[in-house]
């Protein structure tokens, strides 16, 4: 019983870590209400590009579009 357990822990890790992956991470799967920016609220969940957001959001609009988003990305090094 407890084996299980331990084996689905080390799976859920893993599963976490390749979500964490940068191949996973899209602009269009966070920009959630679909209008071609990232709000405060979108970015959020992502603890990195919430922290990052201001530094990102070079125009100052309290969004990022898909240029300030992809900046940040590599510059994160995500
Ligand atoms: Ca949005
Ligand atoms: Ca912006």
């Amino acid at each position: 019983m407890h084996k299980y357990f331990l084996a689905g822990v080390v799976l859920a890790l893993m599963v976490s870590t390749a979500h964490a992956n940068k191949v996973t991470l899209k602009f269009e799967d966070i920009d959630t209400n679909d209008d071609k920016a990232i709000s405060v609220e979108e970015a959020l969940p992502i603890q990195w590009l919430s922290e990052k957001f201001e530094e990102a959001d070079s125009n100052k609009d309290a969004k990022l579009d898909k240029g300030e988003f992809e900046t940040i990305v590599k510059s994160s090094g995500m």
